[in-house]
């Protein structure tokens, strides 16, 4: 069972946090794919992990983030 969760993402400036965001969570379990718009500062999550972790590791990435409603 795969969900889509959407993240406010604080601190990205560049292409580079972008790469760096998604590297981050492409490496973890339970991820499918990982959208990042910059403009928005927002991240799209496709997977089965909880978005608690999620919202966590982006974070621990540099970049304070929080579940959007
Ligand atoms: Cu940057």
């Amino acid at each position: 069972m795969s969900n889509t969760m959407k993240f406010a993402v604080s601190n990205m400036k560049c292409g580079g946090c972008v790469a760096n965001v998604k590297k981050a969570l492409e490496g973890a379990a339970g991820i499918d794919s990982v959208e990042v718009d910059l403009e928005k500062a927002e991240a799209t999550v496709t997977g089965d992990a909880d978005a608690g972790i999620i919202a966590k590791i982006i974070t621990d990435a540099g970049y304070p983030a929080q579940v959007k409603g």
